[in-house]
Order: C-alpha cells, then structure tokens, then sequence
C-alpha cells in the first residue's frame, strides 16, 4: 500500500499537493463531536476505542484532511505515573496533588502504557483499520516539559513559576522527574508505534515559556532522550508554539518536522532549520475566525514561502479555536490542496 501524502511530506518527498491537517481537528470545533459530549464526559470518550476512533475520523470525513490524530489527551498518561487529575469544564486538565517535593518525585512510576493506557493502542488499531486509503494516522504525547508543566503547576500557567523553581532550584529533582516522564513517554509512544501508528508528535505546547539556555540545560537532554528511543520507527514531529528563538537547539533535537506556529514566516523557520527537516504549519489559528478572504491570503502567502520545496505540512501554528466554522476549515482545506508552486 502507498504511503499518504503526509508521510511522504514528512521524509521530504514529493508530493501531489500539500498534506494539511489541524491541531485539535478532532473535538470542540465539531457539531458532531459536541453531540457526542452530550452524552459522555471527554475522558470516557477517550477510554472508549469506539467512540474514540468514532471521534478521530469525524474531521477526516468533514474536513477531506490528510491525518486522522488518535483522540486522547496529553494528559492520559499521568495516572499511570501516580500522579491524579481530572478535566475541569472551562480549565482543562487539574492535578490535585502537585509534584513539587523530593517525596512527590520519588512516589513517581515509570508508565506501563499496556496495562495502564491499553485502550489508546486499541484506538489506533480501529482507526487504522476505518481511515480512507492515504489517509495517515497520527499518535501523540505531551512533550516532558509540557507534560512536567501541568505535573508541577497543577494547570494550565501563565508564568511557570513553580516549574522553574523547580529547575533553578532542585536541579537534580528536575532531572529526575523529566528522566521518568521521558521514559513513561517512550513506552507509551512505542506502544502507539506497535498499534501502526503511521507518525508521532510531540506536543511541546509551554516550550515558548523557556530562555534558549534553559531549553538546553534542563529539557533538550530529555526530549532528545525521546526522539533517539523511536529513531527509525516512524516519522517523528516536534510541535512546539512561540519557539521561534529555539529554533537552532530544536533542529538537533532527532524529529524529522518540526511544527512552528505563525510568531516566524515559514521561510525563516526553515533557514533556523535548515534543508534537512521538514516543516509543519503555520496559520495563526485566529484568523479562522477573520473573513475567508483574511484566510486565503494568509494562507497563500504560507504556501507561497514553502515554494513547493518537498517537506511542507500545512497546520495551524497552534489548536483550532472552539468557535471555528467547520466550514471555513474544509474551505482551507480544499484550497491548500488545488494550490500548486510556480514550478509543478
Ligand atoms: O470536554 C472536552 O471536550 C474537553 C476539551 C478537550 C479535548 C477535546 C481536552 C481537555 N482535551 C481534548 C482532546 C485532545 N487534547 C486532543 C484530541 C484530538 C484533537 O482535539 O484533535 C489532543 C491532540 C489534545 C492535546 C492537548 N491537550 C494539548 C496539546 C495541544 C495544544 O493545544 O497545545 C494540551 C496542552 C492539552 C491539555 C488540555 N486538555 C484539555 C484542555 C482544555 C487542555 C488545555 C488546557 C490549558 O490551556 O492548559
């Protein structure tokens, strides 16, 4: 079986027409998936492969996108690390117990994703066997700063500050907190590899928040530590927002796209990157709520910077916005897939 154009943007091959999916296509935006929340709480959706699988393929079939994404959250995975939360409506995920104190890392465990997330990998393999011919299947984690971030913070943080407390403060704590996410992360992440999933990303949502000294000193060893363990399983995507100065540190980080949201023009991103990656994104998820007009130009100017060079997915730069009109989204759709470079 062919790969999906998706896949073959990844490795940077030529392709028929722009790969283009969204972050956060699955869920609130739809109409159908809010009927669906009707009647189950978010988590049990994602604990359900029926409903789950159900839920991922809704954008494929409304949208016409590339990817289907597994519905789950990146958030999943931390009961089986012992840390508890709960979805709260209007905040997201919150975690009763913070891990703060040497006693909190310590009670810490290393994630059995086969007993303790069975049902993600039940997921991808009734998503893989439900998607449309070309359509490729994407699995996720947080990223181990974004996933340490809501451990450490309880929530969503606008400053971060007792993750960086943390960091500055009990470096080796830090160290070893990140050293068991990550390898939680590699377990849960082969997992999805070994269900057929067709490409991972790592969702570095909070990584903006870092000075570049920082992102190398405290997280780089960890993540890298993630990307080396799949090397050469499937292709690997590092998402990240308001990363534009990490750029240059991320391009050794071992994925092989990386995403980038609207903060940086495609072109430069790719300078910081160089020839080798492939690039996802980076319409500012906004201007979806702007006129079609306001969405094709941006949207042709993003193209236009990717010049059809192979290795260009188009995305958002970040989630798509609750109030986005699924229409507005097929709409972008199509037209990224009937644009063509100058040269083709
Ligand atoms: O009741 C609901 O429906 C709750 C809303 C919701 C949904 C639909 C949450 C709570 N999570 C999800 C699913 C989810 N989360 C997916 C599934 C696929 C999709 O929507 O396409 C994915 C990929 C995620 C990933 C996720 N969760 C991220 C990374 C992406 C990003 O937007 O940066 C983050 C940061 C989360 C945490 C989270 N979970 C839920 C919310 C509201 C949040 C954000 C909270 C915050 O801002 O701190």
């Amino acid at each position: 079986m062919g790969i999906g154009r998706l896949l073959r943007a990844a490795r940077r091959q030529p392709v028929d027409a722009t790969p283009v999916w969204f972050m956060r296509q699955a869920g609130r935006s739809l109409p159908e998936y809010r009927a669906l929340r009707e009647k189950h709480p978010m988590l049990e959706i994602a604990r359900t492969p029926e409903l789950a699988a159900a839920v991922s393929l809704q954008p494929v079939r409304r949208l016409g996108v590339d990817a289907a994404i597994v519905f789950a959250d990146i958030t999943l995975p931390l009961p089986g690390m012992g840390v508890a939360f709960e979805l709260t409506e209007g905040v997201g995920p919150v975690i009763g117990h913070p891990v703060r104190t040497a006693a909190d890392v310590a009670a810490l465990r290393v994630l059995d994703p086969h007993a303790d997330l069975p049902y993600v990998a039940e997921t991808i393999r009734t998503l893989k066997a439900e998607v449309p011919a070309g359509v490729d299947v994407i699995g996720f984690a947080a990223a181990p700063f974004t996933l340490a971030s809501y451990m450490v913070e309880g929530r969503g943080s606008r400053d971060f500050a007792h993750v960086k407390a943390m960091m500055l403060g009990a470096p080796d704590l830090w160290h070893a907190m990140m050293g068991t996410i990550s390898a939680s992360t590699v377990a849960y992440l082969r997992m999805q590899v070994e269900a057929g999933a067709d490409a991972i990303q790592l969702f570095d949502s909070w990584v903006g928040a870092l000075a570049p000294r920082d992102y190398a000193e405290f997280v780089q060893p960890h993540t890298r530590a993630v990307f080396a363990a799949l090397r050469g399983t499937v292709s690997l995507i590092h998402f990240g927002t308001g990363s534009a100065t990490l750029l240059p540190l991320m391009r050794g980080d071992g994925a092989d796209v990386v995403s980038v949201d609207w903060r940086i023009g495609l072109g430069d991103a790719w300078s910081l990157l160089g020839p080798d990656l492939a690039i996802q994104g980076n319409l500012d998820p906004a201007a979806l709520l702007g006129p079609w007009e306001a969405v094709r130009v941006r949207a042709d100017e993003i193209l236009a910077d990717a010049a059809g060079r192979p290795g260009h997915i188009f995305n958002l730069g970040h989630g798509v916005l609750p109030s986005t009109s699924p229409d507005q989204l097929a709409r972008l759709v199509d037209h990224v897939h009937a644009w063509r470079p100058p040269a083709w």
